[in-house]
């Protein structure tokens, strides 16, 4: 008979304990999901922060190079778009200012072993 009460109490205490998770699993994923819209809200403006370098680039010796550099940085995190040209020695590069830096973009091309200046 005792040991039924306290089997009782002791699926009360368990179903206060999960009221109580429930409350705040309900209050964390809607203060998540709020701020979910915050994020999407700020990528909504992000088109607005795309931006575009003009990168003169030395050492390439033929289009293929070109076309080396073009495709790494088109797989480049934050990279909206490439063009890059041997004939003019440069690259033209259009990206996410909340995602990526010129700097790490100039670093992509250096890696590969040419010289990258943003021009003027
Ligand atoms: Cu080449």
């Amino acid at each position: 008979m005792n040991n039924q009460k306290q089997t009782l109490n002791n699926h009360r205490i368990l179903l206060a304990l999960l009221s109580v998770f429930a409350l705040v699993t309900i209050g964390a994923s809607a203060f998540f999901m709020r701020g979910q819209f915050q994020v999407n809200a700020a990528d909504a403006t992000s088109v607005a922060k795309t931006v575009r370098v003009q990168i003169a680039v030395e050492g390439m010796h033929c289009s293929g190079c070109a076309s080396g550099i073009k495709s790494m940085l088109k797989r480049t995190e934050g990279v909206v778009s490439a063009e890059v040209s041997y004939e003019n020695k440069e690259a033209v590069v259009e990206y996410d200012t909340e995602r990526t830096t010129t700097d790490k973009i100039l670093e992509v091309i250096t890696n590969l072993g040419y010289k990258a200046n943003v021009k003027g």
